[in-house]
């Protein structure tokens, strides 16, 4: 069979390509630890203040020193803000929204995620660096979507 070569050409090219784009999938999932939402998990919007875990928005520690953050977004704030974590350890943040699509991105980390009404967002993020860190809502909220920030407090010793 013969092939054109213009078509050789353009099926290498295309060929490129796809390694390019896979290589870079791979690349950012394995280097970089982006990758898609851990998992499905619904919740009422309605009565997420009887909740038993989203009614009480905080930080929880663990016996290994490991931290769980539930934080509930609602239009134009976080909650609980600030927010203090243990530095060194798996943070595990788990965020659910009293109102519309709003953005979870703790600035100068890979930490990122939509905070969608009805579903639970969840990912867990070490800290190696202690200090202060600021929380962007990235998803357009309404009017005040500017003002929609909070603040991660990454401590050595919590109390
Ligand atoms: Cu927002």
């Amino acid at each position: 069979m013969s092939v054109d070569a213009y078509e050789r050409f353009w099926m290498w090219i295309a060929g490129l390509l796809i390694t390019v784009f896979l290589g870079a999938i791979l690349l950012t999932t394995g280097l970089q630890a982006v990758h898609p939402p851990s998992h499905i998990e619904t919740i009422d919007p309605t009565t997420l203040a009887d909740d038993r875990e989203f009614g009480k928005p905080g930080v929880t520690v663990r016996e290994d020193g490991s931290a769980v953050v539930v934080v509930v977004a609602q239009l134009f704030s976080f909650s609980p803000d600030p927010i203090e974590v243990p530095l060194g350890k798996p943070v595990t943040f788990r965020l659910t929204s009293a109102d519309v699509i709003h953005g979870f991105e703790i600035v100068g980390t890979n930490a990122n995620a939509m905070v969608v009404p009805g579903y639970v967002s969840q990912f867990t993020v070490t800290f190696e660096r202690a200090g202060e860190y600021v929380i962007a809502c990235n998803e357009f909220c309404g009017v005040g979507h500017h003002m929609m920030t909070g603040k991660v407090v990454v401590k050595k010793a919590l109390p």
